[in-house]
């Protein structure tokens, strides 16, 4: 008999995660390495590097609700349906998804939640947590990371009012930033003129007057956020925005920045389709949501070399963020892949004027940085 790809589904054809019992069937591919990653919630780990970018980007919208903790396993109507995914889209395949069974999954993008959390009647609201895609294993790629979803609808009628308060309001909170460090230069600012084009239309039911309030918000909430977490970073950030397509905004951009001489894409955003603020009923509303990639920012923000030290449990890694304060920027330093290892050396000592010192420096000349840390246990 051909051995069982997944020793952890039992005879019963069923699998219990954190006390609910699912049943399996032919779409079932998670495997045991995903299920252990689900309890580790690296975004709410204190002094972890998502968890601190996680509270940056919250401190920059400080008037949203927020939510961290939603369980990665939901309905494929949430992930893909309740979304207008169409039945045939490439990212429901078995190759791209993980399926606990024909209805459920692990959810693959922050989205997931927007209709839940727009359903309870919120109008500005922030999503972190984990998200899980059948992907490559390289220095960039990890079959989980991290969303920060993000949305704000506001009042079809009443608009221009709505939004000019709230540019008030995040303006009034950044000027204490903004007047220590010289702005960053106009160049960064996208031209609004090129943003609106026949193949990434407005909505049919959108007025274009309306529309554009809102496009200019959405642009003004993430360039302001991404300026002010790279302020201490790189005084010539580059960001630019191109179209894009999902099937839940209409029309819709992914925002890059130049990083090491090549643009890296860190969100896909939009404006929110009509029928999914309808569904939700807030059909008198418009808005716009965005999805950023955690490590993404973060491996650019900590100089965090590769994706796969996120899920490390080792204190030279951990070690390095706990003393993380807003002014000062933390550069990750690199350590050997390999476990440290204790050496215990004894040795007698013909001469007594021995100093530890002279025994370092010996270690030095042979071992050069090989040997991180040299300690005095007894000398007797
Ligand atoms: C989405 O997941 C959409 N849900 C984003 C969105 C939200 C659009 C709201 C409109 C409105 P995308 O697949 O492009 O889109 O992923 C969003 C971001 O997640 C990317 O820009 C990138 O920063 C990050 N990301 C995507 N794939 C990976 C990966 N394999 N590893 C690390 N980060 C990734
Ligand atoms: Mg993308």
């Amino acid at each position: 008999t051909p051995s069982n790809p997944y020793p952890h589904v039992n005879h019963n054809k069923s699998l219990t995660i954190e006390g609910t019992s699912y049943k399996l069937d032919d779409q079932t591919n998670v495997s045991p390495s995903i299920l252990s990653k689900l309890s580790r919630n690296l975004h709410l780990q204190p002094h972890h590097p998502l968890y601190i970018l996680r509270t940056q980007i919250e401190q920059h919208f400080p008037h949203f609700s927020y939510f961290n903790t939603l369980n990665p396993i939901v309905t494929v109507q949430k992930n893909f349906d309740d979304l207008g995914f169409p039945k045939d889209h490439p990212g429901r395949s078995k190759t791209d998804s993980y399926y606990i069974n024909e209805q459920i999954m692990l959810r693959t993008h922050t989205s997931a939640h927007q209709l839940e959390i727009f359903s309870k009647m919120n109008k500005k609201f922030l999503i972190s947590g984990d998200v899980y895609r059948r992907d490559e294993i390289d220095s960039s790629h990890y079959p989980i990371f991290h969303q920060m979803e993000g949305a704000q609808i506001f009042n079809m009628q009443n608009i221009e009012q709505e939004i000019s308060e709230d540019k008030k309001y995040l303006i009034s909170l950044n000027s204490t930033i903004s007047s220590q460090k010289t702005p960053l230069r106009d160049n960064n600012e996208v031209n609004d003129d090129t943003i609106i084009s026949s193949n990434n239309p407005i909505q049919s039911c959108h007025p274009i007057e309306q529309v554009n309030y809102v496009i200019q918000h959405l642009k003004f909430s993430l360039n302001s956020l991404i300026k002010k977490l790279f302020i201490n970073h790189d005084e010539n950030l580059k960001i630019r925005w191109i179209d894009a397509y999902f099937p839940f905004t209409s029309p819709s951009w992914e925002m890059e920045i130049f990083f090491k001489g090549k643009w890296l894409e860190i969100c896909g955003c939009g404006i929110v389709e009509q029928d999914v603020l309808n569904k939700a009923g807030q059909n008198d509303k418009i808005g716009w949501a965005f999805g950023l990639g955690l490590e993404r920012i973060a491996m650019v923000l900590f100089d965090i070399p590769d994706i796969r030290l996120f899920w490390s449990h080792d204190e030279r890694f951990l070690n390095q963020f706990t003393n993380f304060n807003d002014n000062k920027i933390i550069k990750f330093q690199p350590f050997s892949k390999f476990p440290p290892c204790i050496k215990d050396i004894s040795f007698w000592l013909n001469d007594q004027d021995f100093h530890e010192n002279n025994f370092c420096e010996i270690i030095r000349d042979i071992a050069e940085d090989l040997v991180e840390d040299v300690k005095l246990v007894s000398f007797s």
